[in-house]
């Protein structure tokens, strides 16, 4: 006979938590957000701390380069997609672990044979006035000269003159080299009164630049999360078929640490992953695993060396999987139970294995719920695909803004390795559905309102940290009723100004 689960599969919006009581020194500024990401001893530091708890989703729509590079800044971290070719994966976690905060590669550059009306054609493209100019016509070509706005004149100029007469000709040029930090970079700029200085290496090829306008934004980011050779961290994701080749090649890029990335990772596909990872790479190479959704998955794949383990099948705002496959779990319930598991394998064995609640988060409250019920960490898709960071295009639908967001398991990213049940190269069936999203704007604000949120919250629950949060928090569950109260009720709202 099947086994029933006696327990109803509940989610975030089904619960509140009870304040507990706040002392004097609990207050948000005092509230530390710092997490651990990778397994440990009970005691010890893990190897790969976050400031903020928040992961975003290995997906085609959300963790790009970009994204990444501002989730690490701000003390987070991105799991670079992994439905695309191996060399395109490995290229954007080298950008990633290339980025030096306030040292941009141009993207803007010609070469000395082109015209003015190239410079005015480019400008007008990528909307910024300084454009190198090298060799080759490349970011990293041998540094010829620049072209900025003060070079030309648009009403007399011809518009096929050509370049080499009217740039900045190298000889003219300030420039630094390859090495100085950042605060010497603005020492240079600051002492020539330049808006640009060009960094080149000892062959005098364009490495970066750095500009006046970005001095003051370097200097916002205290949460940063970075490897000890002081480059961001970011990880990747992978699948249980191609890892052989997909792995080393991320690895050579930089990555910090990988997650294999499936709707349902309760499989031996994962489990002969996870050995052939940890056979050939020790504990040297950093793995997750998932999702899984109760004890049995979690001890599976904790077995065959999983450095934490994600959590939750069907609850994200783009995926159909319980309406196409009947498989899943509420996500707080799913949740509640591998942390369960999670500590009777901490108690038995000394090592703590962080867990991950991937999907499903809605309200900055359900963050709080997640944390308190034992997730170490959150993944999150809909989140970060809203604001101006994540790769996807923003569009004007219906005089609001939107950016679109599309799920592994849709039509458009042809991720079938995510629901690979060990057929053939295709996808058989959706499992997610392309959408759009409100735009946000910038991560960074939005950020700064969701963390000050959760902190207040974590304040009211008498919790500095998550450790105190996950130990202390009272949990309850809510009737529906009660939920229709918790939001305006029984007033006529005025219109927003
Ligand atoms: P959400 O944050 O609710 O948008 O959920 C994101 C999560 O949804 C991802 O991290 C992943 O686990 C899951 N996902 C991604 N694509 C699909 C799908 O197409 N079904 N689901």
């Amino acid at each position: 006979m099947a086994i029933y689960v006696e327990e109803v599969s509940r989610t975030f919006g089904e619960y509140l938590l009870i304040p507990g009581l706040t002392t004097k020194q609990c207050v948000p500024s005092n509230v530390s957000l710092r997490t651990p990401l990778v397994k440990h001893n009970v005691g010890a530091q893990s190897a790969i701390e976050l400031n903020i708890p928040f992961v975003s989703a290995i997906m085609q729509s959300v963790s790009g380069p970009e994204l990444a590079i501002e989730l690490a800044r701000n003390g987070g971290l991105s799991f670079i997609f992994g439905s695309q070719p191996i060399a395109s994966q490995a290229e954007m976690v080298r950008k990633v672990k290339k980025f030096k905060a306030g040292f941009v590669t141009s993207d803007s550059n010609l070469t000395p044979e082109h015209t003015l009306d190239d410079v005015l054609r480019l400008l007008a493209q990528t909307g910024h006035s300084t454009i190198g100019i090298t060799d080759d016509g490349t970011p990293n070509g041998k540094l010829l000269g620049l072209v900025t706005s003060r070079d030309y004149r648009i009403s007399r100029d011809a518009r096929d003159k050509k370049i080499k007469d009217f740039m900045t000709p190298f000889e003219k040029l300030i420039v630094g080299e390859v090495g100085l930090t950042l605060s010497e970079a603005n020492q240079i700029i600051w002492d020539h009164k330049l808006n640009t200085l060009p960094i080149i290496d000892k062959e005098q090829h364009l490495a970066y630049f750095v500009f006046r306008k970005d001095y003051d934004s370097h200097k916002e980011n205290p949460n940063e999360v970075s490897s000890p050779d002081k480059k961001l961290l970011v990880g990747a994701g992978i699948n249980t078929r191609d890892y052989m080749e997909r792995v080393p090649a991320l690895i050579e890029a930089g990555v910090d640490v990988l997650c294999i990335d499936s709707s349902d990772g309760y499989s031996e596909w994962q489990y002969e992953t996870l050995k052939w990872i940890k056979t050939k790479y020790g504990n040297k190479v950093l793995v997750g695993a998932g999702n899984v959704v109760d004890k049995e998955g979690f001890r599976y794949l904790v077995e065959a060396g999983a450095d934490f383990i994600k959590v939750g099948i069907g609850g994200g705002s783009i995926c159909i999987t319980r309406e196409q496959k009947g498989i899943g779990r509420g996500q707080a319930t799913a949740l509640q139970d591998v942390a369960k598991a999670r500590d009777e394998y901490k108690a038995q064995t000394g090592i703590y294995v962080p867990i991950c609640s991937d999907g499903g988060l809605v309200q900055d409250y359900h963050m709080v719920l997640a944390l308190a019920m034992g997730a170490d960490f959150l993944m999150m898709g809909r989140y970060f695909a809203r604001f101006d960071e994540s790769p996807t295009k923003k569009l004007c639908i219906k005089n609001s803004y939107v950016k679109e967001y599309w799920g592994e398991g849709s039509n458009r990213a042809q991720n079938w390795q995510r629901y690979d049940m060990g057929g053939t190269e295709s996808l058989k069936f959706e499992e997610g559905v392309d959408s759009y999203v409100p735009y946000a704007g910038k991560m960074k604000d939005n950020l700064a309102v969701t963390l000050g949120k959760i902190r207040a919250t974590m304040c009211s629950c008498g919790a500095v940290n998550i450790p105190e949060l996950q130990q202390n928090a009272k949990i309850t569950m809510v009737s529906s009723t009660s939920i229709t109260e918790g939001g305006a009720h029984d007033v006529i709202l005025k219109e927003k100004g």
